[in-house]
């Protein structure tokens, strides 16, 4: 560790929480405000069952189609558009499952927790009345005994915003602990800018000799309770030691007038990406998510 690597949390998790049965979206939304991540226990709990036996539809559909590989940047990539990052020399396979290729154009399930009244509510207190989706939904999925980190880091280093940036929810599938991966966040990162990012296994992380995992709080949870996460807090998860999968998933939400300056997922492309930017600046072009609260106004593009 550095001399200014950062100390443990001072927050507890008891800070963070709140219960989906009788939420106050208001203090939900001043804890959000607050720490840039909050804890919603319950609050995804009726799309679990539904979502679980997509996710592991479509594990088993991504492994069977292995011998159709094709490999990115980022690893390999199933025709169906599950990435692999490389497997432990223990596994059966040379390949393990991060990215599962669930999302809103193929799940109902994940598609309805989208527009979930409960979770649109408490977006709206954080963002405002009017609301897209940003993205199509993700599926990240840990397998059994070994599956893969996601080292420490702000999403804004994949997709840095010209304002507030998107809101992500994260969900848990099954419950999640610190064996199987619990999601680590550091509360109040959200307020500390763009932080350097470097190349990681799992892509873009932070540099662990500056942002141990001592600097982050784990959260511990049921199947169905979703963690809220500002784009720039500082967030991530560790190998999952157990015998069953650990699927989670992420529903994404931005202003109308929000979008995307520099995207990356490595530090060589992040930083053409920078000076793209610099040379000439982006503008909101075509990239519109479905409205999930309000209204768009026509604005000539
Ligand atoms: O699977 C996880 O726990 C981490 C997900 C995550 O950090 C991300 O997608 O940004």
């Amino acid at each position: 560790m550095s001399a200014n690597t950062p100390s443990a949390p001072t927050v507890d998790i008891k800070d963070l929480e709140v219960f989906a049965e009788n939420l106050d979206t208001k203090r939900a939304a001043e804890v959000y405000n607050e720490h840039g991540c909050l804890v919603v226990r319950g609050l995804m709990k009726r799309y679990v069952p539904d979502l679980q036996r997509d996710m592991e539809a479509a594990a088993q559909q991504a492994i069977s189609l292995l011998d159709q590989v094709r490999e990115v940047p980022e690893g390999w990539v199933t025709p169906d558009g599950t990435l692999f990052l490389p497997a432990p020399p223990h596994y059966p396979r040379d390949k393990q499952i991060m990215v599962l290729a669930v999302n809103y154009t193929n799940s109902g399930a994940f598609f309805r927790a989208s527009f979930d009244d409960r979770a649109l509510d408490l977006v709206e207190a954080i963002l405002g009345p009017n609301i897209e989706l940003f993205m199509n939904g993700q599926c990240l999925y840990k397998e059994p005994v070994g599956g893969h980190p996601k080292k420490l880091h702000q999403d804004s280093a994949y997709f840095e915003h010209r304002y507030d940036g998107p809101v992500g929810i994260l969900s848990y599938v099954v419950d999640t602990n610190l064996q199987n991966g619990a999601l680590h966040v550091v509360p109040g990162s959200h307020r500390l800018g763009q932080l350097r990012h470097v190349d990681t296994f799992s892509h873009l992380g932070l540099d662990e000799d500056e942002w141990p995992w001592e600097s982050a709080l784990p959260v511990v949870g049921e199947a169905g309770d979703s963690i809220f996460f500002h784009y720039r807090t500082i967030h991530g998860s560790q190998e999952n030691h157990s015998e069953r999968p650990r699927p989670v998933f992420i529903n994404r939400y931005r202003r109308l007038d929000d979008y995307v300056v520099i995207g990356g997922t490595s530090a060589a492309n992040r930083a053409e990406a920078e000076k793209r930017a610099k040379e000439s600046p982006q503008v909101k072009k075509g990239d519109r998510g479905l409205m999930v609260r309000g209204f768009r106004p026509y604005e000539p593009l």
